[in-house]
């Protein structure tokens, strides 16, 4: 109330009515104000432009490694290699040959302390950006921060209580593999093991070094390494291998009875290690993770990332953390520091018995250079028999990237969707139709993979099928099933068929109102829904239909949320009437009949007009 007449007496809306009379001071500010409003708009509008030629305009003379390719398919799929990052406003030179082969390592007491931000002086933005392409983070930051800096701990407290004995655990092995990565940051993934963890825990540290082209990770790298307090050595390879090799590689020599694998860029926090191997300790068949939180590209400021997630991927199998629901989130409200069963892992943080790891099948060594292994060891582990769990108590900072700053030989498209075939081809099933029939790229490039000796490993470990891993390890999956609907829902009324919105919000998730537009073919995966028993009716990215369950005289807005599993996402198909009616309230789905609305959908009264009439038209997806 009081709010609302405070709003009210506000000078702006008094603008708005030119029948109230002003005082003096303010009746001049009502003749600038259409001016100063107009000046406002072109700044924001300058601004907005200018932002948006940052992040969508690729300007090829900007990029280092000219010849690097930036991959967009027809689903959307971005591999984004390449991708300028800087202000185009000015020419920013490429870096030089000096600068990339350079180490520039020069801390600064204090610099990024406790996890702060690093901020750069105005006099040294243009060299920040220079700097800013070799490894498409913030270097000139990275490289002002001190190895050994202080971090936050964003752990609950009771995980400073819970791992007392931790001299029991399992020691472990750290691999990191790593490919032309800076000195500040991979040192600093080193420097944070050494100081956070237990010594009576490492075994060893090995740094896999994969075919890099820096001179300062040679030489310097193994002289350095040969004075740090825990045994650590480096693997070369003389071959460009990928990281799945390089991790492989790394695994063979370990000694550690578990094997821990971080990426180059990483910052371990207090307590990581014993959250992760007390798991293990546990169970040798469980893989644990720890939350990944952020360390930011630009600032490398340390972010604590959301809770409440955990990992999974989409129908491009392309990773995604997708909010809690289950069994899982229940659990976590009782008590937020106990592991928790993941469906999937981001991939480079994790932790595992080394036997088990050489026992199920390692990795795929087939899969070249980046991407799809995390899956592979997922289903894999999964459906022989295994866990994956993510250790709540365990945080390690890693360095998310917008663009890949490396080269992929063989090209980004063959490397990537060939892995991707090889896992749909091993573990999928049915569902691997799915991907292939959704997924040209990859479909073109499945029969030249050759998979047997992996489906021998399926077959000697009698590992369950896909359909057992979704409908027990990840329920809330949008995928189709035999039991479920999936195709086009067409509106009788205007001939036109529900589509998935375009706009993305931050976890990645499209939102927005429910709409519909022209019906365009089989293929077309926007179009594509799946509508489940339960009443659930979901797309791609765990997004579904949604409308509020309050009971309100006329229409209410139909939305396309992240799926939540609560009631106001139920529907109800009567195939007589041809009706979608919102579960709880009985009412109708509609199209809008206001002109500002007009393909946004609505649910109001059922009145039996062609507008609340929808047909499901099945699409084989197998
Ligand atoms: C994520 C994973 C990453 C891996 C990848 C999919 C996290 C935080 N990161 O991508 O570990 O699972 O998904 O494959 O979960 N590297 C090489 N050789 C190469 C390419 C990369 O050694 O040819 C190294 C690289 O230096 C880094 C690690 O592999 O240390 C992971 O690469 P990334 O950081 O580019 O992958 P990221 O974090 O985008
Ligand atoms: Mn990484």
């Amino acid at each position: 109330m009081f709010v609302n007449n405070a709003r009210n007496d506000t000078p702006t809306s008094a603008f708005r009515n030119p029948t109230i009379m002003l005082p003096g001071p303010l009746r001049r500010c009502r003749r600038v104000f259409p001016v100063i409003l107009f000046f406002v708009s072109l700044v924001i509008i300058i601004l907005y432009r200018l932002s948006h030629q940052n992040k969508h305009e690729i300007h090829p003379k900007h990029i280092y490694r000219a010849n690097q390719e930036e991959y967009v398919d027809k689903n959307g799929i971005k591999v984004v290699v390449g991708h300028y990052v800087g202000n185009p406003i000015h020419k920013i030179p490429n870096a030089s040959y000096d600068m990339i082969n350079t180490n520039n390592f020069d801390p600064r007491p204090g610099a990024g302390k406790n996890g702060n931000p690093v901020v750069i002086e105005p006099k040294d933005l243009l060299k920040m950006q220079q700097y800013f392409q070799i490894n498409r983070f913030n270097l000139l930051a990275s490289d002002r921060i001190p190895l050994n800096r202080s971090l936050p701990d964003f752990r609950r407290k009771k995980c400073g209580t819970l791992f007392g004995d931790y001299p029991s655990y399992p020691k472990t092995s750290i691999i990191i593999v790593f490919h032309n990565e800076a000195w500040s940051t991979l040192l600093r993934t080193v420097w944070s093991v050494i100081n956070r963890s237990p010594p009576e825990l490492l075994e060893e540290i090995i740094l896999v070094d994969d075919n890099s082209e820096r001179d300062f990770l040679r030489k310097p790298l193994e002289e350095y390494v040969s004075k740090l307090p825990v045994p650590t050595k480096v693997l070369r390879s003389k071959d460009r291998i990928g990281l799945i090799k390089a991790r492989l590689k790394g695994a063979l020599v370990a000694k550690g009875p578990v094997l821990t694998f971080l990426d180059a860029h990483c910052e371990c926090t207090t307590g990581w290690l014993e959250a992760l191997l007390s798991v293990i300790k546990e169970d040798r068949t469980t893989v644990v993770c720890p939350v990944i939180d952020i360390i930011n590209d630009d600032t490398f400021a340390y972010v604590k990332s959301f809770e409440l997630h955990w990992g999974a991927f989409n129908w491009n199998l392309q990773f995604r953390w997708y909010t809690l629901g289950g069994k899982e989130l229940k659990q976590r409200k009782v008590d937020a520091t106990q592991p928790f069963s993941t469906p999937t892992m981001a991939g480079g943080l994790f932790a595992i018995d080394r036997e088990y790891f050489f026992e199920m099948g390692a990795y795929d060594d087939g899969m070249n250079i980046w991407g799809g292994e995390n899956l592979e060891m997922s289903f894999r582990v999964w459906q022989c028999g295994g866990k994956i769990k993510i250790s709540p108590c365990s945080r390690v900072g890693h360095l998310f990237r917008k663009s890949s700053p490396y080269s992929f030989p063989g090209g980004i498209n063959k490397t990537l969707f060939s892995n991707l075939a090889r896992v749909a081809l091993v573990w999928m099933d049915d569902w691997a139709k799915f991907y292939f029939k959704f997924n040209e790229p990859a479909d073109k490039i499945k029969n030249s993979q050759n998979v047997t000796s992996r489906l021998e490993l399926r077959r000697k470990h009698q590992c369950k099928g896909f359909e057992w891993y979704l409908d027990n390890i990840w329920p809330q999956h949008f995928f189709p099933k035999d039991n479920r609907f999936f195709g086009r829902i067409r509106n009788v009324g205007q001939n036109q068929c529900l589509i998935k919105p375009q706009k993305k919000t931050i976890s990645n998730q499209p939102m927005g109102i429910a709409k519909i537009d022209t019906c365009l073919g089989d293929e077309i995966i926007l179009e594509m829904f799946v509508m489940t028993p339960e009443g659930f009716i979901m797309t791609d990215d765990s997004i579904c239909l949604d409308a509020p369950e309050k009971v309100v005289i006329g229409p209410s807005k139909v939305r396309i949320m992240a799926c939540s599993g609560y009631s106001r996402q139920k529907w109800v198909y009567d195939k007589e009437t041809e009706e979608i009616r919102h579960l709880t309230n009985q009412k109708c789905l509609d199209v809008s009949d206001s002109v500002k609305f007009t393909d946004g959908l609505v649910i109001t009264n059922c009145t039996g007009s062609n507008t609340q009439k929808w047909v499901l038209e099945a699409v084989a997806w197998k």
